[in-house]
């Protein structure tokens, strides 16, 4: 799966919560596969990436994640958190409900 979505982090690795300078919403061009989310500023970025390069920064790994509907976050519509399996957490904003179950199931059943 792929596409545009917005993001904002919360809590970094270990429950650390995310410096303010940090928590603003960032747009994204994200990718799964492999069980890691990648993040890209756009689509040429994804692409270069997959010809070799690092980008494990702007990685997020999936395995044992959960993402849930943020129905607490009233600030944005379609917005879905992910917890990581080593603690960190993340916003995402999808275009539109269905965009936002499809992120949700494509995350959570891989
Ligand atoms: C953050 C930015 C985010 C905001 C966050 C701010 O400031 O305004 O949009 O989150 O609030 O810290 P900056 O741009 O200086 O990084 P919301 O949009 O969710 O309010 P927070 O610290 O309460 O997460």
């Amino acid at each position: 799966k792929k596409g545009y979505v917005m993001r904002k982090c919360c809590y970094e690795t270990n429950a650390k919560r995310t410096p303010f300078h940090k928590r603003s919403w960032k747009m994204f061009y994200c990718t799964l596969r492999d069980l890691v989310l990648y993040l890209h500023k756009d689509e040429n970025g994804f692409r270069k990436n997959q010809m070799g390069g690092d980008n494990l920064h702007n990685a997020i790994r999936i395995h044992h994640a959960l993402a849930t509907k943020a129905q607490d976050y009233t600030k944005k519509q379609y917005v879905f958190r992910l917890q990581t399996a080593d603690q960190a957490e993340y916003l995402f904003q999808t275009s539109d409900s269905k965009e936002l179950q499809s992120w949700i199931d494509t995350i959570n059943f891989v």
